[in-house]
């Protein structure tokens, strides 16, 4: 299995990895503390010093920051580096409220190279792939991540970014891509694409591996990906305010995604009271970075759910896992009490298989109450003006809808291509509640 690309740090014995942790660890919370006011603020309020810092655990101690500590620090309030150490600038706009600012010095970027690097070689990756990147370059991290990881390999890069997708599909084709990275609902857009042009990419393209990340992907999304692709497909996870794409990333033994943990130490804390949990149970990731020059961050609350995976892995990495994500605790819809994830809802419709993987959730309120639609697709060949069959489908759908989440979805199933389509992250949710109330 030994396709590592940094194989002494990637299957590093564990203690010698937790002794490096350790001091990479002391040396991140010192740096922010003597760089960064708010750090310094936070952490004397709290009592806890750098210098508290003797072994991992003592990181509880130390206060989270979020994602609103990075807005009130907008542009440059949490850099710890002057404008003549700073690399590149990237930003994440946010759906609502002030953009955050990252920084990177030269160091932070060639140590992301090599984070998403290390995915590349999970897929078999070497200098000799082709590497097409697809996920949008600019503020977003997607596409300038990938790009620098196929760089540090030694890869041939074709930087179409996310977009023109019959072009796309072109190129994949005719310059042999044997890896395609971008998010899991462009890969569908780009699958199907390409079977309307009259391919088959699983046989007609050299394409071997889809390094697929920034959102959610169902199991069964993920499974039809990689039929039509014919791929191995790895999920590659990482945050703006982290880094980028490159934070974890899955091997071929799957079972959740390796963490780069030379880099990031992560912790799983109850959401509602912040308490770290232990391996294996599900919760909130917090991250803190132990090598960042330009913004190091501590105790960093991401909102993502997920767990610890601690098991060893056949693979060889040493590097713990996190297992793939459920959702955000901002995602999560409480529908008349009940906790629903998108992703529960995109596991259900992507089982039926006269269903699109396309779908639309609409929030409303009706009186006290609130009311969910589902708006789905029906495959193409699927005989939609057969009206007792369409009444037919409906129905299974609700009910099965009911049974796993427990609640009530009104399923409202449109034509074929009405849903709009994504070439970066897809938008399931569309809240109409706030404007009602
Ligand atoms: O999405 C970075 C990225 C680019 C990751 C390309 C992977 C591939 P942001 O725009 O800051 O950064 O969004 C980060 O996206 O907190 C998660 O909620 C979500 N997310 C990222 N990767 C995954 C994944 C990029 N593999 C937010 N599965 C994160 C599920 C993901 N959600």
């Amino acid at each position: 299995m030994g396709e590592y690309f940094q194989p002494e740090i990637e299957t590093m014995p564990r203690e010698q990895l937790r002794a490096r942790q350790l001091e990479d660890l002391k040396w991140s919370v010192k740096h922010a503390y003597d760089n960064i006011e708010l750090y310094r603020e936070r952490f004397d309020e709290a009592g806890a010093s750098p210098d508290d810092i003797r072994t991992l655990e003592d990181l509880q101690r130390f206060p989270f920051v979020v994602k609103q500590d990075m807005r009130d620090a907008y542009p440059f309030g949490m850099f710890a580096l002057g404008n003549e150490d700073v690399a590149r600038i990237h930003a994440s706009s946010g759906t609502t409220g002030q953009a955050t600012v990252v920084g990177h010095s030269k160091r932070d970027l060639e140590n992301w190279g090599d984070c998403f690097a290390r995915g590349i070689a999970m897929v078999g990756g070497s200098a000799a792939s082709t590497v097409q990147v697809s996920y949008g370059y600019g503020l977003f991290t997607g596409g300038l991540g990938a790009h620098s990881g196929a760089e540090a390999m030694g890869c041939t890069v074709i930087p179409t970014s996310s977009g023109n997708t019959k072009r796309q599909v072109q190129m994949m084709r005719d310059c042999k891509t044997d890896i395609l990275a971008c998010t899991p609902s462009y890969a569908l857009l780009i699958a199907d694409t390409a079977r309307e042009m009259g391919y088959d990419p699983a046989t007609d393209f050299a394409i071997s591996a889809g390094i697929f990340g920034a959102e959610p992907c169902s199991e069964n999304m993920r499974q039809e990906i990689s039929e039509k692709l014919g791929i191995q497909y790895c999920d590659v996870y990482g945050l703006s305010e982290i880094m980028g794409p490159g934070v974890a990333m899955e091997c071929r033994e799957r079972g959740g995604l390796h963490i780069a943990e030379d880099q990031f130490y992560c912790e799983i804390v109850d959401p509602d009271t912040g308490e770290v949990l232990p391996d294996g149970e599900w919760g909130e990731l917090v991250i803190t970075t132990l090598t960042r020059e330009c913004c190091p961050m501590i105790r960093y609350r991401t909102r993502d759910v997920t767990r610890i995976v601690s098991e060893p892995c056949p693979c060889g990495r040493t590097h713990r896992k996190i297992d793939r994500l459920r959702g955000r605790t901002d995602d999560m819809l409480i529908i008349r009490g009940v906790n629903v994830f998108p992703s529960q809802i995109e596991q259900v419709i992507t089982a039926f298989p006269e269903i699109a993987t396309q779908y639309q959730i609409v929030l409303s309120t009706k009186g006290p109450l609130d009311v969910i639609e589902l708006q789905v697709e029906t495959e193409p060949d699927y005989p939609i003006d057969e009206v007792r069959k369409l009444e037919d489908l409906k129905r299974r759908l609700q009910a099965e809808l009911k049974s796993n989440l427990q609640v009530n979805v009104d399923v409202r199933i449109v034509e074929p291509k009405t849903i709009e389509r994504s070439m970066g992250k897809a938008k399931r949710v569309i809240d109409l509640r706030e404007k009602e109330s």
